[in-house]
């Protein structure tokens, strides 16, 4: 359900369910959590790129699925979806969100529902023009979840974050753009190569540094001013001690390009 294609130090994930819009189902929500780990764990692989196969990113969760589907029948005992967020969402969702290692979202198609959230929450998102993002969950009487409702705001404000939620309109990639939620945007035929591109640039840099990047931009969130100063002191301070700092610093001087081993 997950294609693994190892690109040099990048690894590229693939949601493979193309027949069903790369709908989110238990095995697959796993094992795109085992394929997470196994790229955190390898100390060969430096950047993680996760798109999908055929026309779409993902559909988001499975509503066909008998874990989720209410039942029809009205004798039948209702089923509590929250078990599916607590199991599969949840820890995907935070393995996600603290990978040591820089992940870019390629999205090349329609990301719906919770596949326009796990998007959203990769570090960086660029997406095929014919690409699309969804907050379909209103539509079907729930809440934005796998994220959303803390990422939205953060990425567009709570104005664009409730319009985005509460209508659950299709927004097409360049309005998305456009708002901030992604990154960039780029013609279909060029979403593979510039997003490989971007991956080795990201693979190539000093791997712990962007990850206290990321940590430190959402640490600042919930920091005043002068605190989110001295937290950055802090990480500068522990940073300024590795061996990427020298040997970045030294590469700069030397006039070559830098080996970057820290992570
Ligand atoms: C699908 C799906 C789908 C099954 C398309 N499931 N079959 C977490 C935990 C617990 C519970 C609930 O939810 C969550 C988180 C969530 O993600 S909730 C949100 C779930 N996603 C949605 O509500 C999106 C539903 N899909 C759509 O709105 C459309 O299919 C989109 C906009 C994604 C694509 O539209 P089209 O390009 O027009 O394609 P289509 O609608 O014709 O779909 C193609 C096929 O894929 C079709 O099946 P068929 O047998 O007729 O070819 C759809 O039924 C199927 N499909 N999404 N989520």
């Amino acid at each position: 359900l997950i294609q693994i294609e190892p690109q040099g130090a990048v690894r590229l994930l693939r949601l493979n369910r193309p027949e069903a819009l790369n709908a989110f189902t238990a095995p697959l929500l796993s094992q795109l959590r085992q394929a997470l780990e196994a790229a955190a764990e390898d100390r060969e692989t430096r950047a993680v790129v996760i798109t999908g196969a055929g026309r779409a990113f993902s559909a988001g969760q499975d509503l066909a699925d008998p874990h989720v589907a209410p039942s029809r029948d009205p004798g039948a005992a209702p089923k509590d979806i929250g078990h599916m967020l607590e199991h599969y969402y949840i820890p995907l969702a935070l393995r996600l969100r603290s990978m040591p290692i820089p992940v870019v979202a390629a999205v090349n198609g329609v990301a719906a529902g919770a596949g326009a959230n796990l998007a959203l929450g990769c570090d960086l998102v660029v997406a095929g023009e014919s690409a699309s993002f969804i907050q379909a969950f209103s539509r079907i009487g729930l809440i934005p979840d796998c994220g959303g409702t803390w990422l939205l705001p953060r990425l567009v404000g709570r104005a664009k974050a409730l319009e985005l939620a509460l209508l659950g309109d299709k927004l097409k990639a360049a309005e998305a753009e456009r708002i901030g939620l992604i990154a960039r945007v780029v013609p279909d035929a060029e979403l593979a190569g510039t997003v490989l591109a971007i991956a080795q640039r990201l693979a190539a840099m000093p791997t712990r540094a962007l990850y206290e990047t990321r940590a430190a931009l959402d640490d600042a969130m919930k920091l005043d001013y002068e605190p989110a100063l001295k937290r950055e002191a802090q990480l500068q301070s522990q940073l300024g001690f590795a061996y990427d700092y020298l040997e970045g610093t030294a590469a700069f001087l030397d006039k070559r390009s830098p080996e970057f081993k820290d992570r």
